[in-house]
């Protein structure tokens, strides 16, 4: 069974003091409109209709959470570069995920979704330059790999890789596709690594507890060069101190950096 199978809506948040206080670890997916972040969570939950896909940039307008296991969750941002979404919206937004992506202390890691076609685009640059100093693991989904040939797979790839090293200390990347559903596996690993569940899925995988087989698949976005065979790779390299200023950067959402000490919107504080 896949490993967020059980994966099922939790709530909606529009307010800083509405997140759930009983997380105790959440992964958000942020990335560009139509980067495919709501797309990804159906896959990785193997559901059609979890999360809301549109080919309308800017479906997701608040933070969406799915329930994976007690105090575990996925979170569906909003997407950044939507131009068409008002200034007063994008400023709402800022003000509620520069904070919250900042200061949310069960979010244990980003899983940042760029389109293979543009990844690296100048607003996942500033999400990669405003969220790296928290030193929280950043997983970047290449998505839609489907588009590419597998040739330009390998090439993106490697490109991408290479500039993340520069842009992020904390950082891993592979290939995804929802239309085909490559790259679930090896983002179960790593995702399910973070959240503390991957464990009891090798236990399942290997059918016995406590027999030394349950050693955690981290390894599995370890060290590959080049895509594997069915699409999908992974590299994680090694921690560096996150580059960047953080505060007083700037935010891909809006057009302005939140005040010094992070100001919550909503004037709440963030736990
Ligand atoms: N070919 C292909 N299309 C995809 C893939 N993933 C998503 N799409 C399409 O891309 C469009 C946007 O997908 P969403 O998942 O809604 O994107 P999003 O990032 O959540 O968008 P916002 O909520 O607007 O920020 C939809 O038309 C999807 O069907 C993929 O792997 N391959
Ligand atoms: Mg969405």
């Amino acid at each position: 069974m896949p490993l967020f199978q059980n994966a099922a809506f939790h709530t909606t948040v529009a307010r800083l003091r509405d997140l759930p206080s009983d997380s105790r670890c959440e992964i958000a997916f942020a990335g560009r409109s139509n980067s495919g972040k709501s797309s990804a969570i159906n896959t990785l939950a193997n559901h059609s209709r979890l999360a809301f896909v549109s080919k309308t940039p800017g479906r997701t307008q608040h933070l969406n959470y799915f329930r994976l296991a007690d105090g575990k969750y996925f979170v569906d941002l909003p997407g950044y570069g939507f131009a068409r979404a008002p200034e007063e919206v994008r400023a709402r937004w800022e003000g509620l995920l520069a904070p919250y992506l900042q200061q949310r202390a069960p979010l244990c890691g980003l899983v940042l979704i760029m389109d293979s076609r543009h990844p690296l685009t100048e607003l996942d640059r500033k999400m990669l330059g405003w969220f790296a100093p928290t030193g929280k693991p950043i997983h970047v989904l290449l998505s839609k790999a489907d588009k590419l040939t597998r040739q330009e797979q390998i090439v993106t790839f490697r490109d991408v890789r290479r500039e993340l090293v520069e842009l992020c200390g904390n950082c891993s990347l592979q290939l995804f596709s929802s239309l085909k559903k490559s790259g679930v596996a090896e983002a179960e690993s790593v995702l399910g690594a973070w959240l503390g569940l991957e464990a009891k899925a090798e236990l399942r995988a290997s059918g016995s507890a406590g027999e030394g087989g349950a050693e955690p698949r981290r390894g599995a976005a370890t060290g590959r060069d080049v895509p594997t065979a069915d699409g999908v790779a992974g590299d994680r390299e090694k921690e560096t101190p996150g580059k960047g200023g953080g505060r007083g950067q700037d935010m891909p959402y809006g057009n302005k950096a939140p005040a010094q000490g992070g100001e919550a919107g909503d004037g709440q504080t963030i736990r």
